[in-house]
């Protein structure tokens, strides 16, 4: 098996993107540890499709770094929408793309002819316990509520954007050990379907920083559907207002709800090589 694939980052958070109109895989789930793999393969966070819908102008699949499908993301999802606009396959600036979590609506932002942001119109996030999923004796929505992993206690809020958020507010972000709770948190079994896991400090009330461990992929530099997460933690909370800008690892994304309910994040979306994958 051979395919062409282009590798795109957005705030670091990186991806091999494959034309699925032209590209054939057999097996997303291998293909994308394989693929994903920093010293064995190209080396990603995760291996996207960009298919064809029948509902939307594209239809996108996300395969996290361990094989995992994920609904839904946001950093993808800037990156598909210039793909698919640079290489030609659509010529619409504003488009409809399909994930396993519905409808979201990207918009290249262009200045003078010079892309300036893309901004995504990312829908609702729910709220309701069983539609995150996490596991609660009531039906109100998680919101500074303590959880207890071991012997330390957290205070979390949850929130789906199509996948699985758990904001954890911090007075010192530097001085949280991502990569050891955060595999904790991801795989309480609260979370059926695990989770993302966001480590939040406040800076003031339009400025936040977070930092991620993902489902399925680890600490990566940057997340989009974790950023917009984040900000309705934050706005439910009474942290922040309803638009802040989040300082990531690998950079800044701005994010709004909106009064339609709606979030809207705005972000850079970057191509960095084309290649043709080999497979022995
Ligand atoms: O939900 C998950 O399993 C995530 N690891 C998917 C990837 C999310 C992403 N980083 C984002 O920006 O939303 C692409």
């Amino acid at each position: 098996m051979q395919f062409n694939f282009s590798k795109w980052h957005g705030l670091g958070n990186d991806f091999v993107i494959v034309n699925g109109f032209t590209e054939k895989i057999e097996d997303y789930q291998s293909t994308a540890i394989k693929v994903c793999n920093r010293h064995f393969g190209i080396g990603a966070d995760g291996l996207v499709l960009v298919l064809p819908s029948e509902n939307a102008d594209f239809r996108m699949r996300i395969f996290n770094s361990d094989g995992s499908e994920a609904e839904m993301c946001g950093n993808v999802t800037r990156c598909v929408a210039r793909y698919v606009y640079e290489s030609g396959l659509t010529e619409k600036t504003k488009m409809t793309i399909e994930t396993q979590a519905g409808l979201i609506r990207p918009e290249l932002i262009f200045n003078n002819g010079v892309l300036q942001t893309v901004r995504v119109d990312m829908g609702e996030p729910r709220l309701n316990p069983e539609d995150i999923p996490v596991t609660s004796n009531s039906n109100q929505p998680i919101i500074n509520t303590p959880l207890v992993v071991g012997n330390q206690k957290f205070n979390i809020t949850c929130v789906s954007m199509g996948n699985p958020h758990c904001i954890i507010f911090v007075d010192d972000i530097n001085a949280v050990n991502l990569s050891e709770t955060g595999p904790l948190i991801e795989k309480n079994p609260i979370f059926p379907r695990k989770t993302n896991v966001e480590f939040v400090q406040i800076l003031n009330r339009e400025t936040l920083m977070m930092r991620v461990w993902e489902r399925g992929a680890g600490v990566t530099l940057a997340c989009g559907t974790g950023a917009c997460a984040t900000l309705v933690a934050a706005a439910l909370n009474n942290r922040t207002d309803k638009a802040a800008t989040l300082k990531l690892d690998g950079g800044d994304l701005h994010i709004e709800w909106g009064s339609d309910n709606h979030i809207y994040m705005s972000g850079p979306a970057t191509e960095v090589f084309q290649g043709c994958y080999l497979n022995e």
